[in-house]
């Protein structure tokens, strides 16, 4: 207690600043481990699970389970763990329940679970990590009750070391908060639901003292598809030793020293090239001397511009698209393997050999899926709209998003582009913003091309854009046909421009209810849309420089912007509707246009 404190000051209903104590600790990027080839124990299933709308775990310091009142008197609690209600992680609390529907705030979410160290033959103890697949948006997390950091990002992996903190028996709580506020990523406005929750998996996985932290594999740009670019990071005591790599498919087997926990590598091979055509994976796996292995499936790719033109693999390709949100009717975010093969089966259907999944981090498996299937993808992080560009804080968490969406994805061969943001206003605040996060991302990965989802000029009718000399590809979203009513701009927007890079369409559309039929002037009908959809195409399809489209969007989605009649709480500019069922007539006009380019 602070010496100015009134001698009645009490911390639990006085202290208004009681979420710095736990906000010191941040949870970030650096957390991050290499996944793949690992044995992971499961923590999804029930949970117990409670709102917390005042934040009263916080504030109280239930976590710390103190059930005196200091002078050795028994003290009541205002919480009974396992008598609430059950939970199942991975959800979205949204969709478990009709009360939960549109609830914002704190939750707490707890459970236990039994430890015995493994016994271990190399003779220095295990260490422990939990790693949280993604939690919407901020989660502080407390083991046997302590406070073991926050992390805050709604969509990307953390991973938070326990080791120190376990017993045989474990009490794990979570306070997930998704409040929408302005200076977060996104911020409070968005045109899609804010689902919450602990709705990818949660998982403990067990390391030797000094393991493989990351590791990447990559060809080397401008080699003539001939030579790997291989680096290793390991974590522990540890830091100078050995490490092996292999690739059976290519009998390719090399040493690698490292120091000071890095090492890299250029080797000198030929791999079948990865490509929608032919999503060629090799097994790959990384050892250390003695100890800790990995492994995991890659695909090798080149990707990069050319004046106006994408190249995939030293030849111009053309990204036949369709943009993506992570939502169903059913799980929300909490989308299953079952439903992103829908979506991507889907996109085949269409044609596409190119999906944005917009307009944050999607869940892992789809760019592991993506890897498999032959889909190219656009990534995005949520720096949408208005959001606080000229505050450091909300510059720092958009940049931590972005390095962990990146270091999760380095090793797959679908991701060809990072997106650092979606339609935000051209100021001198977003514009020093947004050029670091493109710095940032091509810091952290040079092998891939670096764009963002671009307004157009409205005084000039043009693509005039001051990040665009800043992107590698410039995304362009335009609404012609339905916010911008007059095609006949379309056509001279397009000539006006000259923007001297690729450019991707990567919006465009009109809203239509699946089954509501009228004229092609009738707002809302599937021949509006339709009508959008060819008028959009005959413009697009005859511009030198657009490498690609991703047209918005795939399937209907929640938006609680969207109350008109039609709408009621969707955003229906879906070629496909909330349930999956119904394509309405513009999926055919955009298939027709891609099968056509093949
Ligand atoms: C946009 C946004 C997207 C919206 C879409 C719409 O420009 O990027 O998030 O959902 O328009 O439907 O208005």
């Amino acid at each position: 207690m602070q010496s100015n404190q009134p001698a009645n000051f009490d911390r639990d209903i006085h202290a208004e600043d009681y979420a710095g104590e736990y906000r010191s600790v941040r949870i970030d990027h650096e957390s991050l481990l290499c996944d793949s080839g690992r044995d992971y124990e499961s923590l999804d299933g029930q949970w117990r699970f409670a709102i917390d709308p005042y934040n009263t775990l916080l504030r109280a310091r239930w976590f710390a389970e103190v059930h005196d009142d200091g002078h050795g008197n028994p003290r009541p609690a205002d919480y009974d763990w396992e008598h609430w209600k059950e939970m199942r992680v991975p959800s979205c609390w949204n969709t478990a329940a009709p009360e939960y529907r549109h609830y914002e705030g704190g939750v707490i979410y707890t459970r236990t679970f039994r430890y015995k160290p493994r016994d271990t033959t190399v003779g220095s103890p295990e260490r422990v990590f939990l790693k949280i697949g993604a939690a919407n948006y901020e989660t502080v997390l407390f083991l046997n009750r302590t406070c073991l950091g926050t992390h805050r990002g709604g969509s990307t992996p953390f991973f938070v070391e326990i080791t120190d903190s376990l017993s045989q028996d474990n009490r794990l709580i979570l306070f997930v908060n998704n409040r929408r506020e302005s200076d977060q990523v996104p911020m409070d406005n968005t045109d899609w639901f804010n689902y919450g929750g602990l709705y990818r998996s949660v998982s403990l996985v067990r390391l030797p003292a000094t393991f493989i932290k990351r590791w990447s594999i990559s060809l080397v740009r401008g080699s003539g598809f001939g030579k790997l670019h291989f680096a290793l990071e390991t974590d522990g005591p540890q830091e100078v030793g050995k490490a092996r790599l292999r690739i059976p498919g290519l009998d390719l087997e090399r040493e690698l020293a490292f120091t000071g926990g890095f090492g890299e590598l250029e080797i000198n091979a030929r791999p079948d090239l990865w490509s929608p055509e032919t999503p060629t994976l090799y097994e790959v796996e990384v050892a250390l001397e003695g100890g800790d292995r990995v492994s995991d499936k890659v695909g090798f790719r080149e990707i990069r511009s050319s004046g106006e033109r994408i190249l995939l693999n030293g030849k111009p390709i053309y990204l036949r698209g369709i943009s993506c949100h992570e939502d169903s009717t059913r799980n929300g975010k909490a989308v299953t393997s079952a439903e992103i093969e829908q979506m991507f089966d889907l996109a085949k259907e269409l044609g596409c050999n190119f999906v944005r999944l917009a307009h944050y981090p999607h869940s892992e498996l789809a760019a592991r899926l993506a890897d498999e299937r032959g889909v190219l993808l656009w990534e995005e992080i949520p720096v949408y709209w208005a959001i606080e560009f000229d505050n450091p804080g909300t510059y720092a968490d958009a940049e931590n998003q972005l390095s962990e969406l990146v270091l999760r994805d380095l090793n797959r061969a679908s991701v060809v582009l990072w997106s650092v943001g979606n339609e935000n206003p051209d100021t001198d605040a977003r514009l020093d913003f947004m050029s670091r996060l493109a710095r940032r991302a091509r810091e952290l990965d040079p092998t891939r091309l670096v764009t963002a989802a671009c307004l157009w000029n409205r005084i000039e009718n043009r693509i005039a854009d001051r990040l665009a000399e800043h992107l590698d590809v410039i995304g362009l979203n335009e609404y012609y046909g339905w916010y911008e009513g007059n095609f006949d701009d379309l056509a001279a927007f397009f000539r006006n421009s000259n923007p001297g890079k690729p450019v991707i369409v990567s919006e465009f559309g009109a809203g239509a209810l699946a089954g509501t039929h009228g004229t092609v002037d009738d707002l809302f009908s599937e021949e509006h849309q339709r009508q959008v959809y060819e008028k959009q195409i005959a413009v697009i399809r005859e511009s030198r420089y657009v490498a690609g489209l991703t047209p918005w969007i795939l399937i209907d989605f929640r938006s609680p912007r969207r109350l008109n009649d039609y709408q009621r709480g969707y955003n229906r500019k879906g070629l496909v509707d909330a349930d999956r069922t119904r394509r309405k007539l513009a999926f055919r006009t955009l298939r027709d246009f891609y099968s056509s380019l093949t």
